[in-house]
């Protein structure tokens, strides 16, 4: 039986995966390379390093060092900051909060899950870190998605076991993930029809249905 949620952040609670698609770009333009949304797609859930690394696909010349990967890194995480500073609460949907405060209303224990090191920093500034019990995040974990270590740490946060846990995900990292880590796998947005989830969700209220 489901005790509790573990939510993505960027593609489910908040559409900051716009904003991760945008500061991208602007690395990607300056150094002259091709990037798009079908790029784009391959990022969902992945960390920073490794989407650096599937951008730097569509390089020429000679291959980077760490030293460069790590400074175009760092050009990616400023840019995608100063978009981040233009969030407000208005970025989270009102039928998003009401979900989530309908399911903690029922019981349910709530954890982010998410693969970002800025986790922290949009729960800050849309104004709900209240609304979760834990987060687990970018910078508790060794493993990106699709491994399950951010999931298992949510799940450990939140006292429960991992089969006791439902995942909601946009990305089909995040639902390999969940899956990886032994929890029932919802797939929302971008990952709606994944072959690998348990099930898929046309809207994010459709949750108030498992839960
Ligand atoms: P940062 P999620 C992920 O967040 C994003 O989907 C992915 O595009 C991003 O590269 C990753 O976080 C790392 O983000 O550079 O802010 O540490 O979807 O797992 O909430
Ligand atoms: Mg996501």
């Amino acid at each position: 039986t489901i005790k509790g949620f573990i939510f993505d952040l960027d593609g489910v609670i908040v559409f900051t995966d716009k904003l991760h698609y945008q500061a991208w770009k602007r690395m990607a333009d300056r150094l002259g390379i091709a990037f798009d949304e079908t790029v784009n797609h391959r990022l969902r859930g992945v960390s920073r390093e490794e989407s650096l690394d599937i951008i730097l696909e569509n390089a020429h010349g000679p291959a980077l060092d760490a030293e460069e990967k790590r400074r175009l890194a760092e050009e990616k995480n400023t840019y995608y900051r100063e978009l981040l500073e233009e969030l407000t609460p208005d970025a989270v949907e009102e039928k998003v909060k009401d979900t989530l405060v309908k399911l903690r209303q029922r019981g349910f224990r709530l954890a982010i899950g998410s693969s970002s090191k800025n986790a922290g920093l949009i729960l800050e500034r849309t104004g709900i870190a209240g609304l979760f019990d834990a987060v687990s995040d970018g910078n508790n974990i060794q493993r990106s998605k699709p491994d399950p270590e951010v999931f298992l740490k949510a799940a450990a946060f939140l006292g429960l076991e991992p089969a006791d846990c439902a995942v909601i995900e946009d990305a089909e990292a995040g639902i390999r993930a969940a899956k990886a880590g032994g929890m029932f796998a919802v797939a929302v947005h971008s990952a709606a029809g994944c072959p690998l989830a348990d099930v898929s969700l046309g809207t994010f209220e459709e949750l108030l249905n498992i839960g």
